[in-house]
Protein backbone atom coordinates (compact mmCIF):
# COMPACT_ATOMS: atom_id res chain seq x y z
CA UNK A 1 0.00 0.00 0.00
CA UNK A 2 1.27 3.60 -0.83
CA UNK A 3 1.55 5.92 1.90
CA UNK A 4 0.43 9.42 2.29
CA UNK A 5 4.22 10.45 2.93
CA UNK A 6 5.37 8.88 -0.44
CA UNK A 7 3.34 10.13 -2.82
CA UNK A 8 3.64 14.11 -0.99
CA UNK A 9 7.65 13.27 -1.67
CA UNK A 10 6.87 12.65 -5.04
CA UNK A 11 4.58 15.60 -5.40
CA UNK A 12 7.22 17.85 -4.27
CA UNK A 13 10.16 16.51 -6.13
CA UNK A 14 11.47 19.04 -8.22
CA UNK A 15 9.87 19.72 -11.64
CA UNK A 16 12.07 18.43 -14.03
CA UNK A 17 13.13 15.21 -11.47
CA UNK A 18 9.57 14.68 -11.73
CA UNK A 19 9.01 14.61 -15.16
CA UNK A 20 12.11 12.69 -16.22
CA UNK A 21 10.49 9.47 -13.98
CA UNK A 22 7.05 10.57 -15.21
CA UNK A 23 8.06 10.14 -18.80
CA UNK A 24 9.97 6.95 -18.25
CA UNK A 25 7.21 4.91 -16.44
CA UNK A 26 5.06 6.60 -19.99
CA UNK A 27 7.45 5.24 -22.22
CA UNK A 28 7.84 1.68 -20.60
CA UNK A 29 3.97 1.09 -19.92
CA UNK A 30 2.64 3.25 -23.39
CA UNK A 31 5.55 3.66 -26.25
CA UNK A 32 3.12 4.18 -28.94
CA UNK A 33 2.63 7.83 -29.29
CA UNK A 34 -0.81 7.94 -29.33
CA UNK A 35 -3.65 10.06 -27.80
CA UNK A 36 -7.06 8.62 -27.24
CA UNK A 37 -9.66 11.03 -28.33
CA UNK A 38 -13.06 10.43 -26.28
CA UNK A 39 -16.29 12.29 -27.06
CA UNK A 40 -18.56 13.36 -23.93
CA UNK A 41 -22.44 13.71 -24.65
CA UNK A 42 -24.63 15.00 -21.85
CA UNK A 43 -28.00 12.47 -22.27
CA UNK A 44 -29.62 14.07 -19.24
CA UNK A 45 -28.84 17.79 -18.17
CA UNK A 46 -29.36 19.93 -15.13
CA UNK A 47 -31.87 19.29 -12.37
CA UNK A 48 -29.76 17.24 -9.75
CA UNK A 49 -30.73 16.99 -6.31
CA UNK A 50 -26.92 16.41 -5.43
CA UNK A 51 -25.05 19.68 -4.39
CA UNK A 52 -21.51 19.17 -5.43
CA UNK A 53 -20.28 23.04 -5.37
CA UNK A 54 -18.56 22.92 -8.96
CA UNK A 55 -21.77 21.88 -10.83
CA UNK A 56 -23.89 23.85 -13.52
CA UNK A 57 -26.26 20.85 -13.21
CA UNK A 58 -27.19 20.58 -9.38
CA UNK A 59 -30.17 22.17 -8.69
CA UNK A 60 -29.20 24.12 -5.57
CA UNK A 61 -27.38 26.66 -7.70
CA UNK A 62 -28.95 29.40 -9.93
CA UNK A 63 -26.55 28.73 -13.02
CA UNK A 64 -27.46 29.19 -16.91
CA UNK A 65 -27.97 25.20 -16.88
CA UNK A 66 -31.90 24.47 -16.42
CA UNK A 67 -33.36 20.66 -15.99
CA UNK A 68 -33.69 19.51 -19.24
CA UNK A 69 -35.29 16.17 -20.98
CA UNK A 70 -33.39 12.84 -21.37
CA UNK A 71 -32.24 12.68 -24.97
CA UNK A 72 -33.68 10.27 -27.13
CA UNK A 73 -31.77 7.45 -28.11
CA UNK A 74 -31.66 8.14 -31.74
CA UNK A 75 -30.51 11.57 -31.37
CA UNK A 76 -27.81 10.43 -29.27
CA UNK A 77 -26.57 7.39 -31.87
CA UNK A 78 -26.67 10.19 -34.39
CA UNK A 79 -23.86 12.52 -31.84
CA UNK A 80 -21.97 9.19 -31.92
CA UNK A 81 -21.59 8.62 -34.92
CA UNK A 82 -20.35 12.29 -35.70
CA UNK A 83 -18.14 11.58 -32.76
CA UNK A 84 -16.42 8.66 -34.82
CA UNK A 85 -16.26 9.92 -38.06
CA UNK A 86 -14.65 12.92 -36.34
CA UNK A 87 -11.94 10.25 -35.07
CA UNK A 88 -12.77 9.30 -31.05
CA UNK A 89 -12.67 5.87 -30.09
CA UNK A 90 -14.80 6.24 -26.62
CA UNK A 91 -18.10 8.23 -26.60
CA UNK A 92 -19.16 8.98 -22.76
CA UNK A 93 -22.61 9.52 -22.22
CA UNK A 94 -23.40 11.66 -18.78
CA UNK A 95 -26.80 12.02 -16.82
CA UNK A 96 -27.07 14.59 -14.02
CA UNK A 97 -28.65 11.87 -11.65
CA UNK A 98 -27.88 11.41 -8.12
CA UNK A 99 -28.18 7.32 -8.45
CA UNK A 100 -29.35 5.04 -11.55
CA UNK A 101 -32.70 4.13 -10.77
CA UNK A 102 -34.24 0.92 -12.53
CA UNK A 103 -37.05 2.26 -14.62
CA UNK A 104 -37.51 3.40 -18.85
CA UNK A 105 -35.19 6.20 -17.96
CA UNK A 106 -32.29 3.26 -16.98
CA UNK A 107 -33.68 0.98 -20.16
CA UNK A 108 -32.99 3.86 -22.44
CA UNK A 109 -29.53 4.25 -21.36
CA UNK A 110 -29.21 0.78 -21.89
CA UNK A 111 -29.83 1.12 -25.28
CA UNK A 112 -27.94 4.01 -25.84
CA UNK A 113 -25.08 1.73 -24.86
CA UNK A 114 -26.42 -1.24 -27.18
CA UNK A 115 -26.17 1.55 -29.79
CA UNK A 116 -22.68 3.26 -29.38
CA UNK A 117 -21.54 -0.06 -29.32
CA UNK A 118 -22.84 -1.21 -31.95
CA UNK A 119 -20.77 1.58 -34.07
CA UNK A 120 -17.83 0.32 -32.84
CA UNK A 121 -17.03 2.59 -30.18
CA UNK A 122 -16.06 2.43 -26.64
CA UNK A 123 -18.92 2.91 -24.58
CA UNK A 124 -18.69 4.99 -21.02
CA UNK A 125 -21.42 6.50 -18.96
CA UNK A 126 -21.31 8.50 -15.81
CA UNK A 127 -24.35 8.34 -13.93
CA UNK A 128 -23.70 8.79 -10.47
CA UNK A 129 -24.40 6.11 -7.63
CA UNK A 130 -25.12 2.20 -8.92
CA UNK A 131 -25.73 -0.98 -7.43
CA UNK A 132 -23.72 -3.93 -8.50
CA UNK A 133 -26.88 -5.31 -10.34
CA UNK A 134 -27.67 -2.33 -12.18
CA UNK A 135 -24.19 -2.63 -13.08
CA UNK A 136 -24.22 -6.04 -14.36
CA UNK A 137 -27.02 -4.82 -16.21
CA UNK A 138 -25.08 -2.29 -17.98
CA UNK A 139 -22.19 -4.59 -18.67
CA UNK A 140 -24.50 -7.13 -20.75
CA UNK A 141 -25.13 -4.23 -22.98
CA UNK A 142 -22.13 -3.85 -23.66
CA UNK A 143 -20.85 -1.21 -20.90
CA UNK A 144 -16.98 -1.10 -21.22
CA UNK A 145 -16.20 1.73 -18.71
CA UNK A 146 -17.90 3.56 -15.88
CA UNK A 147 -16.62 7.10 -14.53
CA UNK A 148 -17.40 7.96 -11.46
CA UNK A 149 -14.88 10.67 -9.66
CA UNK A 150 -13.42 10.17 -6.10
CA UNK A 151 -13.18 14.48 -7.00
CA UNK A 152 -10.35 15.52 -4.34
CA UNK A 153 -9.77 13.54 -0.70
CA UNK A 154 -11.92 12.38 2.02
CA UNK A 155 -11.08 15.47 4.46
CA UNK A 156 -11.84 17.94 1.61
CA UNK A 157 -15.01 16.37 -0.23
CA UNK A 158 -17.24 17.00 2.74
CA UNK A 159 -16.50 20.99 2.06
CA UNK A 160 -17.64 20.19 -1.48
CA UNK A 161 -20.48 17.75 -1.34
CA UNK A 162 -22.88 17.33 1.56
CA UNK A 163 -25.50 14.91 0.09
CA UNK A 164 -23.61 11.88 -0.26
CA UNK A 165 -20.17 10.76 1.28
CA UNK A 166 -16.83 9.45 0.23
CA UNK A 167 -17.51 5.87 1.06
CA UNK A 168 -20.61 5.80 -1.28
CA UNK A 169 -18.76 7.11 -3.68
CA UNK A 170 -16.02 3.97 -3.24
CA UNK A 171 -18.94 1.80 -2.83
CA UNK A 172 -19.95 2.47 -6.25
CA UNK A 173 -16.93 2.02 -7.76
CA UNK A 174 -16.67 -1.40 -6.08
CA UNK A 175 -20.29 -2.00 -7.70
CA UNK A 176 -18.70 -1.00 -11.06
CA UNK A 177 -15.34 -3.59 -10.56
CA UNK A 178 -17.77 -6.42 -9.61
CA UNK A 179 -19.86 -6.72 -12.48
CA UNK A 180 -16.76 -6.67 -14.36
CA UNK A 181 -16.95 -3.32 -15.98
CA UNK A 182 -13.94 -1.17 -15.94
CA UNK A 183 -13.34 1.64 -13.85
CA UNK A 184 -12.47 5.27 -14.64
CA UNK A 185 -12.01 7.64 -11.46
CA UNK A 186 -10.30 10.68 -11.12
CA UNK A 187 -10.76 14.23 -9.89
CA UNK A 188 -10.62 18.01 -9.91
CA UNK A 189 -7.74 20.55 -8.97
CA UNK A 190 -8.11 23.94 -8.34
CA UNK A 191 -10.99 23.53 -5.90
CA UNK A 192 -9.56 25.14 -2.75
CA UNK A 193 -7.59 21.73 -1.77
CA UNK A 194 -4.15 21.76 -0.46
CA UNK A 195 -1.58 19.67 -2.35
CA UNK A 196 -2.01 17.46 0.66
CA UNK A 197 -5.78 16.92 -0.29
CA UNK A 198 -4.28 16.06 -3.77
CA UNK A 199 -1.86 13.71 -2.76
CA UNK A 200 -4.38 11.76 -0.61
CA UNK A 201 -6.22 11.49 -3.78
CA UNK A 202 -3.89 9.87 -5.79
CA UNK A 203 -2.85 7.80 -2.96
CA UNK A 204 -6.61 6.65 -2.59
CA UNK A 205 -6.97 5.66 -6.41
CA UNK A 206 -3.33 4.14 -6.66
CA UNK A 207 -4.31 1.91 -3.91
CA UNK A 208 -7.31 0.52 -5.08
CA UNK A 209 -7.08 -3.45 -6.32
CA UNK A 210 -6.96 -3.35 -8.95
CA UNK A 211 -6.05 0.25 -10.00
CA UNK A 212 -8.59 1.84 -11.99
CA UNK A 213 -8.12 1.75 -15.53
CA UNK A 214 -8.90 5.18 -16.31
CA UNK A 215 -7.75 8.57 -14.42
CA UNK A 216 -9.55 11.79 -15.80
CA UNK A 217 -7.84 15.10 -13.97
CA UNK A 218 -9.82 17.95 -14.30
CA UNK A 219 -9.21 21.41 -13.60
CA UNK A 220 -12.05 23.14 -12.64
CA UNK A 221 -13.89 25.38 -14.64
CA UNK A 222 -15.36 27.62 -12.39
CA UNK A 223 -18.88 28.23 -13.41
CA UNK A 224 -21.30 31.47 -12.73
CA UNK A 225 -23.95 31.02 -10.03
CA UNK A 226 -22.22 27.61 -8.37
CA UNK A 227 -20.45 27.77 -5.05
CA UNK A 228 -16.94 27.44 -6.71
CA UNK A 229 -17.71 30.25 -9.66
CA UNK A 230 -15.48 33.06 -8.41
CA UNK A 231 -12.05 30.95 -7.52
CA UNK A 232 -8.98 31.97 -9.67
CA UNK A 233 -7.64 29.59 -12.48
CA UNK A 234 -5.24 26.46 -11.12
CA UNK A 235 -1.48 26.82 -12.12
CA UNK A 236 -1.67 24.89 -15.28
CA UNK A 237 2.33 23.45 -13.86
CA UNK A 238 0.26 22.33 -10.75
CA UNK A 239 -1.92 20.62 -13.21
CA UNK A 240 1.17 18.62 -14.96
CA UNK A 241 2.05 17.96 -11.53
CA UNK A 242 -0.80 15.60 -11.15
CA UNK A 243 -1.16 14.35 -14.17
CA UNK A 244 2.96 12.99 -13.80
CA UNK A 245 2.12 11.37 -10.05
CA UNK A 246 -1.06 9.75 -11.45
CA UNK A 247 1.46 8.23 -14.30
CA UNK A 248 3.90 7.03 -11.99
CA UNK A 249 1.07 6.12 -9.32
CA UNK A 250 -0.31 4.01 -11.80
CA UNK A 251 1.31 3.08 -14.50
CA UNK A 252 -1.23 0.70 -16.75
CA UNK A 253 -3.99 3.55 -16.66
CA UNK A 254 -4.73 5.85 -19.24
CA UNK A 255 -4.76 9.53 -17.77
CA UNK A 256 -7.13 11.88 -19.09
CA UNK A 257 -6.28 15.89 -19.25
CA UNK A 258 -10.21 16.06 -18.78
CA UNK A 259 -11.75 19.22 -18.30
CA UNK A 260 -10.03 23.02 -18.63
CA UNK A 261 -8.28 22.30 -21.36
CA UNK A 262 -9.61 25.74 -22.68
CA UNK A 263 -7.48 27.78 -20.23
CA UNK A 264 -4.35 25.71 -21.11
CA UNK A 265 -2.14 27.23 -23.43
CA UNK A 266 -0.98 24.65 -26.25
CA UNK A 267 2.67 24.26 -24.64
CA UNK A 268 0.60 23.51 -20.64
CA UNK A 269 -1.50 20.63 -23.23
CA UNK A 270 2.11 19.10 -24.41
CA UNK A 271 3.77 19.37 -21.02
CA UNK A 272 0.76 17.68 -19.50
CA UNK A 273 0.77 14.84 -22.43
CA UNK A 274 4.54 14.55 -21.75
CA UNK A 275 4.24 13.59 -17.94
CA UNK A 276 2.20 11.37 -18.99
CA UNK A 277 -1.93 11.98 -20.47
CA UNK A 278 -2.65 10.00 -23.09
CA UNK A 279 -6.26 11.10 -23.64
CA UNK A 280 -8.53 14.41 -24.05
CA UNK A 281 -11.99 14.78 -24.90
CA UNK A 282 -12.52 16.14 -28.30
CA UNK A 283 -15.22 18.09 -29.76
CA UNK A 284 -16.24 21.76 -28.89
CA UNK A 285 -18.35 20.75 -25.66
CA UNK A 286 -18.34 19.01 -22.77
CA UNK A 287 -20.99 18.23 -20.87
CA UNK A 288 -22.24 21.84 -20.34
CA UNK A 289 -18.87 23.61 -20.82
CA UNK A 290 -16.81 24.51 -23.53
CA UNK A 291 -14.13 22.39 -24.89
CA UNK A 292 -11.22 23.38 -27.40
CA UNK A 293 -12.39 23.69 -31.43
CA UNK A 294 -11.52 19.81 -32.98
CA UNK A 295 -9.20 21.45 -35.82
CA UNK A 296 -7.03 22.96 -33.27
CA UNK A 297 -6.90 19.77 -31.61
CA UNK A 298 -5.79 18.80 -34.55
CA UNK A 299 -3.35 20.69 -35.12
CA UNK A 300 -2.06 20.13 -31.56
CA UNK A 301 -1.40 16.47 -32.01
CA UNK A 302 -0.27 17.00 -35.42
CA UNK A 303 2.92 19.79 -34.66
CA UNK A 304 3.62 17.32 -31.32
CA UNK A 305 4.48 14.12 -34.01
CA UNK A 306 1.31 12.82 -31.31
CA UNK A 307 -0.91 10.41 -33.49
CA UNK A 308 -4.83 10.13 -32.25
CA UNK A 309 -5.99 6.56 -31.17
CA UNK A 310 -7.20 4.51 -34.29
CA UNK A 311 -10.66 2.44 -33.74
N1 LIG B 1 -23.78 12.97 -11.99
C1 LIG B 1 -22.69 12.11 -12.21
C2 LIG B 1 -21.68 12.13 -11.10
O1 LIG B 1 -21.43 13.15 -10.49
O2 LIG B 1 -21.08 11.08 -10.84
C3 LIG B 1 -21.99 12.34 -13.52
C4 LIG B 1 -21.72 13.69 -14.13
S1 LIG B 1 -20.48 14.72 -13.37
C5 LIG B 1 -20.75 16.20 -14.25
C6 LIG B 1 -18.90 14.04 -13.83
C7 LIG B 1 -17.65 14.71 -13.29
O3 LIG B 1 -17.40 15.92 -14.01
C8 LIG B 1 -17.63 15.15 -11.85
O4 LIG B 1 -17.35 14.12 -10.96
C9 LIG B 1 -16.50 16.16 -11.84
O5 LIG B 1 -15.27 15.53 -11.53
C10 LIG B 1 -16.49 16.70 -13.27
N2 LIG B 1 -16.93 18.11 -13.31
C11 LIG B 1 -18.18 18.56 -13.20
N3 LIG B 1 -18.23 19.92 -13.25
C12 LIG B 1 -16.94 20.34 -13.37
C13 LIG B 1 -16.33 21.63 -13.46
N4 LIG B 1 -17.03 22.75 -13.40
N5 LIG B 1 -14.99 21.69 -13.59
C14 LIG B 1 -14.26 20.54 -13.64
N6 LIG B 1 -14.78 19.31 -13.56
C15 LIG B 1 -16.11 19.19 -13.42
C1 LIG C 1 -14.59 13.73 -16.02
O1 LIG C 1 -13.79 13.52 -15.10
N1 LIG C 1 -14.67 14.87 -16.69
C2 LIG C 1 -15.76 14.84 -17.64
C3 LIG C 1 -16.21 13.36 -17.54
N2 LIG C 1 -15.48 12.87 -16.44
C4 LIG C 1 -17.65 13.02 -17.45
C5 LIG C 1 -16.79 15.83 -17.36
C6 LIG C 1 -16.25 17.22 -17.28
C7 LIG C 1 -17.41 18.13 -17.05
C8 LIG C 1 -17.02 19.55 -17.07
C9 LIG C 1 -18.13 20.44 -16.72
C10 LIG C 1 -19.29 20.47 -17.66
O2 LIG C 1 -19.12 20.43 -18.90
O3 LIG C 1 -20.41 20.59 -17.17
FE1 LIG D 1 -25.18 16.07 -10.04
FE2 LIG D 1 -22.96 14.93 -11.00
FE3 LIG D 1 -23.27 17.62 -11.05
FE4 LIG D 1 -22.87 16.38 -8.74
S1 LIG D 1 -21.44 16.46 -10.47
S2 LIG D 1 -24.43 17.98 -9.14
S3 LIG D 1 -23.97 14.47 -9.05
S4 LIG D 1 -24.47 16.13 -12.17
Amino acid sequence: MLTHDFVRKLYDRPLFSLLDEARAVHQANHPELEVQLCTLLSVKTGGCPEDCKYCTQSSHYETSVGPEKMLDVDEVLAAARRAKDAGSTRFCMGAAWREVKDGPAFDRVLSMVRGVKSLGLEACVTLGMVTTDQAVKLKEAGLDAYNHNLDTSRQHYRSIISTRTYDDRLRTLENVRAAGVTVCSGGIIGMGESVDDRCDMLRTLANLDPQPESVPINALVPMEGTPLGALPPVDPLELVRMIACARILMPRARVRLSAGRTALSREAQLLAMYAGANSIFYGDKLLTTSNPAEDGDRALLRDAGLRAMAG
